[in-house]
């Protein structure tokens, strides 16, 4: 297992690379440019320029997350060739500098959804809460207002402003999709990319959708393990892989996620492991990556890794927002950094026995 942690940026993040660098076992930072638009080609020399900053910190550049899909793939319109062309292109600029891993997402307009950002936990820290019955009778016009105002002027991942401006044209867009539609349009997706993605060292992750459910009425088909191994069928390579994302599957009581692990081992290159608490309402809330502050079952999580001999790389998922600092909604130094020394501490612990 390769320990990594997120970070959007120079300028673009409350956390630094030496920073990163002083977390225990830290292999690779986990990255992407985020000032292109989904659709763009990475151009090499800003893909260098983060490999150079990293290189510094004798930190590898090995986990991008993500390559935004372009609304046109997922929706199957006449333009999207164009846009298939872009993404092979970014991967071989990717593959060029070594980059392994392409984590990315299939969800129709929203990426991520949550209702509250900074919700107070019983220990005054503050995490990211999803409530249920606030997303089912939401307008999700009043939902953007909302997430913008509580991201307290950081653009949050999946919620860039360019594509809020859109975001009207494409729920009209995807009124008609259903989830037969849009699993052949990642179908026709994958089968032009992962032979490139072969060629060039990658391996693509699938992102879980978050939370694992429609929400306003969107088609979804990452949800379970049906989903995943129909995806996982499309192409048969390590090359078609997934993120295995415990917190965004974890949403649903009945996806297992140790389950998960053990049935697509081999797919896996990418894991993000966090915790939330479920409540009975269908709400929740997320939480430190102890086992028992949560309800995702991190222990037998960990022990599942370690028996298919994970090679694969890791992530600490969203953190709390503790001693007082500010960051990007789930993405502060502190919590995480709590985290990848709990995970260390059952992974070495393992090792041992
Ligand atoms: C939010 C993240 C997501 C994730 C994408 C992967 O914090 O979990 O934005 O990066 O869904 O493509």
């Amino acid at each position: 297992m390769k320990t990594t942690f997120r970070w959007f940026g120079k300028g673009n993040d409350t956390v630094s690379l030496e920073e990163i660098k002083q977390i225990p076992s830290m292999h690779s930072i986990v990255w992407a440019l985020h000032d292109l638009d989904p659709g763009e080609v990475w151009p090499i020399d800003k893909i260098q320029e983060v490999k150079r900053q990293a290189d510094e910190q004798g930190l590898s550049i090995d986990v991008v997350e993500s390559v935004n899909i372009h609304e046109s793939i997922k929706l199957g319109t006449g333009d999207r060739e164009e846009y298939i062309e872009n993404y092979k292109r970014t991967l071989e600029n990717l593959g060029e500098v070594g980059v392994k891993v392409v984590c990315y997402n299939f969800m129709p307009v929203f990426d991520w959804v949550r209702t509250n950002m900074f919700e107070e936990l019983e220990d005054g820290s503050t995490a990211l809460f999803y409530e249920k019955e606030k997303i089912e009778g939401a307008d999700p016009y009043e939902l953007i207002e909302d997430v913008k105002k509580s991201a307290r002027g950081m653009t949050l991942p999946g919620w860039e402003p360019e594509r809020l401006e859109t975001i009207e044209e494409a729920f009209k867009a995807y009124e008609n999709v259903t989830e037969e539609e849009l699993y052949e349009n990642l179908a026709h997706f994958l089968n032009e990319i992962v032979p490139v993605a072969e060629k060039n060292g990658i391996k693509m992750a699938i992102h879980p959708d978050d939370p694992p459910y429609s929400v306003f009425g969107l088609p979804r088909i990452v949800k379970n393990k049906e989903d995943l191994q129909k995806i996982v069928n499309i192409v048969d390579s390590p090359s078609n892989g997934i993120t295995l994302c415990s917190g965004a599957l974890g949403a649903n009581p009945l996806n297992d996620i140790p389950d998960l692990i053990r049935t697509f081992k081999d797919r896996i290159p990418f894991a993000h492991i966090r915790n939330i608490r479920h409540f009975d309402n269908g709400d929740f809330i997320e939480t430190s990556h102890r086992e028992e502050d949560g309800s995702i079952p991190i222990l037998e999580i960990m022990k599942a890794y370690h028996e298919i001999d994970f090679q694969g790389y890791m992530r600490p998922d969203h953190g709390r927002h503790v001693f007082g600092e500010e960051s990007r909604p789930g993405y502060g130094l502190y919590d995480r950094a709590m985290g990848i020394m709990y995970l260390l501490g059952i992974w070495d612990t393992l090792n041992k026995q």
